[in-house]
C-alpha cells in the first residue's frame, strides 16, 4: 500500500528527527565536558592522566533504523525513545582497568548522573572475548523548552581492549557477520593475550608508582560494581 506524505509532512518529519537527534547529541557533549574535567583535575592533582582518548558518536540514522527494526521498536520518537538507549554514545579509552572502573566510579557518583543499567563486560566478557564496562546514564541538558534527560551509553574500556574490539568489528563486518570459526577461536586468544598485557602492564605501572611518587587513587581497590545485567 503506497503512503502519499505531502512536501511539507516530510520537511516536518526531518524536523522533528534532527530536534530528536539533537537532544543526544547535547547530552554526549555534557558527559564529554564532565570526563575532560575529571582528565584535566586528575592530571593537575595526581600528576596523572587516567583517560587516553575519549571519542564519541550519536548513532547514525540508517545504523538507528536498523536496531529499531532489529527490535520489532514502534517507529514512533517516544517508543524509540524509550527503547534505545546508546543513540549517544561515549567511549573512554584508558590506560589500565582500575583507571576504566575509576572513572566509571567518578563520573557515576556526580549527583547529576542517574545510572540506568551497567554491562560489566570486563568481569565478565562475552562469549567471543569482548570486554569493556558499559553503562547507561542519563543526564539533564537543559534547553529552552526546559529540562530534558538524556540517555547516553559510556564505555570504559583499556587500549588493549580498544584495539581487540576494532579488529573484531572489522573482522565481523568483513565476513558480513559470518566469521569463520577458525578465525573466531584466533579471536578469543588474542583477547586472552591482550587481557595478560593489561594485567602486566598495569602490575608494572603500579610498582612504578608505588616507589618515589605517591599512589595515584585510581589504584587503590574499586568499590564492587552493581549487579551486571546482561
Ligand atoms: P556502534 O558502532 O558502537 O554503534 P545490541 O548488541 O546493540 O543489540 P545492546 O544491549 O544495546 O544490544 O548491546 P551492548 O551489549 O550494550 O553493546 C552495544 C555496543 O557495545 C555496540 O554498539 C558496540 O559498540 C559494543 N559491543 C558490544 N558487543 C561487542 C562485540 O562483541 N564486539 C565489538 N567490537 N563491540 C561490541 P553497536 O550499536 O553494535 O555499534
Amino acid at each position: 500500500m503506497a503512503i502519499t506524505v505531502s512536501a511539507a509532512e516530510l520537511r516536518e518529519l526531518r524536523d522533528e528527527f534532527e530536534r530528536f537527534l539533537m537532544e543526544y547529541r547535547f547530552g554526549m557533549q555534557e558527559v564529554e565536558t564532565k570526563l575532560g574535567i575529571l582528565r584535566d583535575e586528575f592530571q593537575l592533582v595526581h600528576d596523572y592522566n587516567p583517560i587516553e582518548h575519549v571519542t564519541s558518536r550519536v548513532k547514525s540514522p540508517d545504523s538507528l533504523v536498523e536496531k529499531v527494526q532489529r527490535k520489532g521498536v514502534e517507529p514512533d520518537f517516544s517508543s524509540i525513545r524509550e527503547a534505545i538507549t546508546d543513540i549517544a554514545g561515549v567511549r573512554v579509552t584508558c590506560s589500565f582497568v582500575a583507571d576504566a572502573y575509576r572513572l566509571f566510579d567518578l563520573l557515576t557518583a556526580q549527583d547529576d548522573i542517574t545510572v540506568l543499567a551497567v554491562k560489566d563486560y570486563i568481569a565478565h566478557p562475552k562469549q567471543n572475548g569482548y570486554k569493556s564496562l558499559h553503562a547507561i546514564v542519563e543526564v539533564p541538558v537543559f534547553l529552552s523548552s526546559g529540562r530534558v534527560d538524556v540517555p547516553v551509553e559510556v564505555q570504559f574500556r583499556t587500549i588493549a581492549m580498544d584495539f581487540w574490539a576494532s579488529l573484531e568489528h572489522k573482522i565481523y563486518y568483513k565476513y558480513d557477520t559470518k566469521v569463520p570459526a577458525e578465525l573466531l577461536d584466533s579471536l578469543k586468544d588474542a583477547a586472552e593475550t591482550a587481557a595478560e598485557l593489561d594485567d602486566r602492564m598495569e602490575r608494572l605501572h603500579s610498582e612504578i608508582r608505588g616507589g618515589s611518587h605517591v599512589r595515584p587513587p585510581q589504584l587503590r581497590p574499586v568499590a564492587p560494581r552493581p549487579a551486571i545485567q546482561a
